[in-house]
């Protein structure tokens, strides 16, 4: 496969409702979108992080800086493209993983058109549609989480997550079970808001049970995590500490997870995310696939990731309708509480020629042959 041009787009499209973690509130969808034609085919893919680094220390400047500067080079000066090359030519080059992933995705996406293969079949998916699972932000009171999630349950989601941060946990976590019964499937994420001296607190949500505890401490504190995990009998689930398949391993050898968050952009692209995928079916830890509240581009591969068989919870790979009045493809939609994976060639969608008009913030040629 021979590259023939790559263009960044910039985008920015409003989120429905503004959707608060305990790192802040976010009101708009703010990224770019990699685009990469070859001789045979192209590619699309979406850069995860935010104009912030906030969440994470990825941000769209410095994406894009590192892309233009460094990984785009590294990979056009390959003999011939291919995702796995890809890479490795972007191997060398330190952290960025969300950069990386990106342009290894919209590669990826070009590499299975050329061969009409979904990235489903590609990954190994078992499955044609997924189970919907919604994350629900933090909200001004306990009665504005109950309508939201009442709202959510009505649509068909068959998982609720909420997200939580000291003075937000154990008042809504109980009001939300008391108002929709034990059956309800219910897990909580503290987006690495605690630390080792709130166990005690976080040992009160066991009465709740729930079905895991995601990324209660900080990112890099996994004896941490060990540490608490067997203080509680709630299953830690680590998202943000999680960023290689080693480190998979390693936190799985600790003890310091009974369950795993896979985010493709987190770990540096789809490549990485399987080999997680099968290194905790190898230990027997449950995965599900998160979300960065993506538009299509970025939804519909992680549609196809969830489609594994490891993946035995249900994701965040929420409807469209989630996060956007209008998204960039052709909407996913929740039927029954589950989300088609998508079965064309690549990841299975395109921007909407119309809508991507309309959100564009302005494109920018990394390459042009
Ligand atoms: C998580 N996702 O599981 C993330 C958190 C998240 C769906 O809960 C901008 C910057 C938007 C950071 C959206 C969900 C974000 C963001 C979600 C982080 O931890
Ligand atoms: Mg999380």
């Amino acid at each position: 496969m021979r590259i023939e041009r790559i263009e960044l787009w910039h985008i920015g499209i409003p989120l429905r409702s503004p959707f608060r973690t305990s790192h802040g509130t976010q009101h708009d969808k703010d990224t770019f979108l990699v685009q990469v034609v070859t001789d045979a085919a192209e590619g699309w893919s979406e850069f995860a992080g935010e104009p912030e680094p906030l969440y994470s220390s990825e941000f769209v400047a410095g994406a894009e800086a590192v892309l233009a500067d460094h990984l785009v080079p590294r990979v056009l000066a390959l003999p011939s493209v291919t995702a796995a090359a890809s890479a490795r030519a972007m191997a060398p080059v330190s952290g960025h993983p969300m950069a990386k992933a990106a342009l290894e995705t919209a590669v990826l996406d070009a590499e299975l058109r050329t061969h009409g293969m979904s990235l489903g079949s590609y990954l190994g998916a078992v499955r044609d549609r997924v189970p919907a699972g919604v994350s629900v932000g933090i909200a001004d009171s306990v009665p504005e989480l109950l309508d939201r999630v009442e709202g959510y349950l009505a649509e068909g989601y068959v998982r609720i997550k909420l997200k939580i941060e000291p003075g937000w946990d154990l008042e809504p976590v109980r009001a939300v079970r008391e108002r929709f019964g034990g059956d309800l499937a219910l897990q909580v994420d503290a987006n690495t808001a605690y630390t080792l001296a709130d166990a005690e607190r976080l040992r009160r949500l066991d009465e709740f049970d729930l079905l895991l505890i995601e990324q209660p401490l900080p990112e890099d504190d996994l004896r941490g995590h060990a540490e608490l995990a067997r203080r509680l009998r709630t299953p830690i689930c680590l998202d943000e500490s999680i960023t290689s398949a080693r480190d998979a391993a390693t936190a799985i050898a600790l003890d310091a997870c009974r369950v795993i968050n896979i985010k493709p952009a987190r770990v540096g692209g789809y490549l990485e995310a399987r080999r997680i995928h099968d290194v905790a079916v190898a230990h027997g830890v449950p995965v599900w696939c998160g979300g960065m509240l993506e538009t299509g581009i970025g939804r519909a591969p992680n549609l196809a990731l969830a489609a594994l068989p490891g993946f035995v919870l249900p994701g965040d790979t929420s409807a469209s309708d989630r996060y956007f009045v209008e998204d960039l493809t052709e909407p996913f939609v929740l039927e029954d509480g589950h989300v088609r994976v998508p079965a064309g060639a690549g990841i299975g969608a395109v921007p909407v020629g119309d809508v991507l008009r309309r959100v564009s913030r302005g494109r920018r040629s990394l390459f042009t042959r």
